[in-house]
This record gives structure tokens, sequence and C-alpha cells, in this order.
């Protein structure tokens, strides 16, 4: 069974001015797609194309053999999760359970936004910034290229994608703008907290 591209769950212009419906056609439209491709073409003929992509990404993580198909796939779908990581109108402090969370396990918002933000920043070269849940605890993660919390056992809530591809046709090399604008004007919490 061929993985699929996902829908965006809203239209490539609806994140504007904070992502463009420009970088949104190169980015899903070519990025996303593109890992979609790849995974159907090494899984074709393979014991691995009757699998789902999460028993994919389980299976190859850690792999040696397997680091290329892993890689396509765990892009696959880290940005699945992170297209619903966002919502337009979104950012701001949370709503529901999850702000109980964010303010026992962090201290509040503020300090949640500011280590969110520190881990992109410091995310050296390409990755991903996570809200994760780790031993019933609520914690910030960065993961460089493809690695995905799951592989892990670490359950993750929301993800933003700090490769330079997720913002340098708007932001150039301005990568604390553009976490800044997602944790202000994108960030999805009804996302977080159905993943709660
Ligand atoms: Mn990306």
């Amino acid at each position: 069974m061929p993985i699929t591209l996902p829908p965006l769950p809203y239209t490539k212009d609806a994140l504007a001015p904070h992502i463009s419906a420009n970088t949104l056609d190169f980015h899903y439209g070519k990025h996303h797609n593109a890992y979609v491709t790849n995974v159907n073409n090494m899984i074709a003929g393979t014991d691995l194309a009757e699998l789902s992509l999460e028993d994919i990404v389980m299976k190859t993580a850690g792999d040696a053999a397997q680091f290329g198909l892993f890689n396509n796939a765990a892009q696959v779908w880290n940005h699945t999760f992170f297209w619903n990581s966002m919502k337009p109108g979104g950012g701001g402090k949370p709503k529901g359970a999850i702000a109980k969370r964010i303010e026992a396990d962090f201290g509040g918002y503020d300090k949640f936004a500011e280590a969110f933000k520190t881990a992109g920043v410091t995310q050296f070269g390409s990755g991903w910034v996570w809200l994760v849940e780790k031993s019933g605890q609520l914690e910030v993660m960065k993961t460089p290229n493809a690695e995905i919390p799951l592989a892990l056992g670490i359950k993750p809530l929301l993800t933003c994608d700090v490769w330079e591809h997720a913002y340098y046709l708007d932001y150039q090399n301005r990568r604390p703008d553009f976490l800044a604008a997602f944790l202000a004007h994108l960030l999805n919490w009804d996302f977080a907290n159905a993943n709660l």
C-alpha cells in the first residue's frame, strides 16, 4: 500500500503573513511530496510495502542499513505532524488541559516559550523542536535531521520544523523570528491537547 501525501489542513495562503503560500508551495508541494515519493520507491517490492508509515518508521529506526528509508519515512511523518501543529490564528497562551500542564511542568507559559525558542535556535543545522510528554512530564526537546521522538518511546505533542527550507523564503537566516512567529501566531494548542 503506497504511502500518500495527506492534504494540508488549511489552504496554502492561510498562514500568511507568518508563513507564505510560496513557502508552503515548496515545503509541502516539493519537500514533503519528495519524501513520500522516495519512501514509495524504496519500499516497492519489499516486505515493508504493506506496513503503515508509522510501522516503517519504527521498524527502520536505528538500523544503519535502512538509514535512507528511515530518514525519508520519518520526514513524511514529521511534516504531517508539523502541518497539524499550526493553524491560522493560532499561537499565544495555551487553553484546556495542556494549559495546566504547561503551568505545572514549566512554571508558566513564558518559560515554556523561552525553552521552545532556545531549543529551536540552538539546534545546529537541520532538525526539529518538539513539545513532548516524557515519563508523565512535559518537556521541550530538539532532534537533528529526521530524528523523531516516537522512535525513542517519547510522545510528541507538537513540533516546529527548523530546517532552513521551513523559513528561508520568508525569514532568510532569521530563525529566531520564525520561531517567535510560530509561537505567537501559528501554534495549534487544540492539536497539542488532542495528543495529550
Ligand atoms: Mn521541512
